[in-house]
């Protein structure tokens, strides 16, 4: 919890004794409180290279799970195969780690090894 700032007593006698704004009652004003904005960290979702889960299953996987298109998809594919790994997608931690989670357990399924992580961008 974060402390509230100190209150003030406002100098409203002039406010606060007009018509329609609480007339005659003292006012306690508290000053404006900085709200600190942190844009949410993206992560990388990963796909790992192996020598046994098929081209078209994994360029299938990018679009159903990362709505790539057919172009895109097979570039993706074919970066992990010739470096090892490739980005998927960015997106917000939950949204990574359940990509990732229903990527690796839709493969597993099929009885392929293929292998998806996530990384802090
Ligand atoms: N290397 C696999 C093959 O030759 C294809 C593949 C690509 C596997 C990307 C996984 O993430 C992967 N069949």
């Amino acid at each position: 919890m974060y402390p509230l700032a100190p209150l003030m007593e406002d100098d409203n006698s002039k406010i606060g004794s007009e018509p329609g704004n609480n007339a005659g009652v003292n006012t306690i004003v508290r000053p404006e409180e900085k709200t600190e904005l942190k844009r949410p960290s993206m992560y990388k979702v990963i796909l790992l290279n192996d020598d046994y889960t098929p081209m078209d299953f994994v360029v299938n996987i990018l679009k159903k799970f990362f709505t790539r298109t057919e172009t895109e998809a097979t570039q993706i594919m074919m970066n992990v195969h010739h470096q090892g790994r490739g980005i998927a997608g960015v997106y917000a931690y939950e949204v990574a780690e359940t990509k990732a989670y229903q990527v690796q357990n839709y493969a597993k399924l099929r009885e392929f090894p293929l292998k998806c992580i996530i990384e802090k961008e």
